[in-house]
């Protein structure tokens, strides 16, 4: 029975953050975003997201680049098309280059339609353990507040925390926090914000017990991650440097990391990912699933994601109110003991409920 794509629509919508998020490159108010509804003949919805941010200063893809792309190329390419397997949509994409984040927010739709079709959770027809997936959550703020973040985060039940960090960074402070807390897991990730004159400042980061630091230096900065990876004891994490599974095999082959962060927008879609997970699995690689201060369609996606086997840490996963006042999605993303539970219901498990959001 195939799946016909029997139309693509592409909605826009725009929410500030509860709080501002502070990175060593840019602090975050607000987030503008696009969903992707694709429907069967039947009219059966499938959802997913666009992660893009408005301006390139994380990928080089933007919300305005990733409307253009899925509106005057995804979507031609695939409206009307039967499918057998929605892994047949990477491959109707291939002739696109690059827009990663443009192609993930069409597939991933297309994986949820057919889910839905099938009558199954995503997690279960990937092969997903029914699990609750351990939540972790992001302290993104300036040094006065780090401290109390953690203890706000450790109280809701957070036993996964992750920090902001650069060379200029509290390393005393932090040292502190993680001392204080022996029962939490800590990670530290710097954006890429460390170089070759500041890896003394590295050096001295990885005393601070962190269970890894993500993303050191830049993006294309392979050899002073391999430098990194040997002289230090903090395994070695690549986030922004992992675009697609040839760069988990640069990674391998360059000993330049220990860890990835999977992002299913930066690595273009279900179908990149599951490719980028075997070879994560072949390697004995630790894997986690990332976020990008995302809405509930794209969380439900990585729930699913993060209930995969070789997923060896807790990933970005935190309450929906974590960032927003009303998610778009109901029920909202709940964490309970530490632990975000997996729907029952068929493909991503959510109802979308756009009115929740400005700009419908
Ligand atoms: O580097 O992981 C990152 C947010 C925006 C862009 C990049 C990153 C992040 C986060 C957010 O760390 C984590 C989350 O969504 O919980
Ligand atoms: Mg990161």
């Amino acid at each position: 029975m195939g799946l016909v794509i029997a139309s693509i629509r592409l909605k826009r919508f725009e929410m500030p953050l509860r709080t501002p998020f502070k990175t060593s490159l840019q602090t975050v108010t607000e987030r503008k975003s696009l969903l992707v509804e694709v429907a069967d003949a039947s009219g059966l919805k499938g959802y997913g997201e666009c992660v893009a941010f408005t301006t390139p200063w994380y990928t080089e893809e933007t919300v305005a680049s990733c409307r253009f792309v899925i509106e005057t190329v995804l979507v031609p390419l695939l409206t009307g098309r039967t499918l057998t397997h929605p892994s047949e949509v990477w491959e109707l994409f291939k002739a696109v280059k690059g827009n990663r984040m443009a192609k993930a927010a069409v597939e991933t739709a297309v994986w949820d339609l057919y889910a839905k079709r099938r009558g199954m959770p995503l997690w279960q027809l990937l092969g997903g353990s029914p699990q609750a997936v351990p939540a972790g959550v992001v302290v993104a703020a300036d040094k006065a507040k780090i401290a109390g973040g953690v203890a706000e985060a450790a109280l809701n039940g957070y036993r996964r925390i992750k920090i902001k960090v650069s060379p200029a960074s509290d390393m005393e402070l932090l040292k502190k926090v993680v001392a204080d807390h022996p029962e939490l897991l800590f990670f530290a990730d710097a954006n890429g914000a460390f170089d070759e004159a500041s890896f003394g400042a590295l050096l001295e980061l990885d005393r601070a017990g962190f269970s890894l630091i993500e993303q050191p230096f830049g993006e294309q900065e392979w050899k002073l991650h391999a430098r990194a990876k040997k002289e230090m004891k903090t395994p070695i994490c690549l986030d922004e440097s992992i675009k697609s599974s040839d760069d988990v095999q640069r990674m391998i082959d360059e000993r330049a990391g220990d860890v990835v962060v999977l992002k299913m927008g930066r690595l273009g879609g279900w179908s990149e990912t599951l490719k980028t997970m075997e070879l994560c699995r072949r390697y004995a690689i630790g894997m986690w699933v990332g976020g990008m201060i995302e809405f509930g369609v794209s969380k439900a996606h990585n729930l699913a994601l993060a209930s995969l086997p070789g997923i060896t840490l807790p990933g970005d996963f935190s309450d929906s109110r974590h960032f927003w006042e009303r998610d778009i999605i109901e029920p909202e993303i709940k964490v309970e003991n530490g632990r975000v539970a997996l729907s029952r219901k068929a493909g991503i498990g959510y109802e979308v409920h756009f009115e929740n959001s400005l700009l419908q």
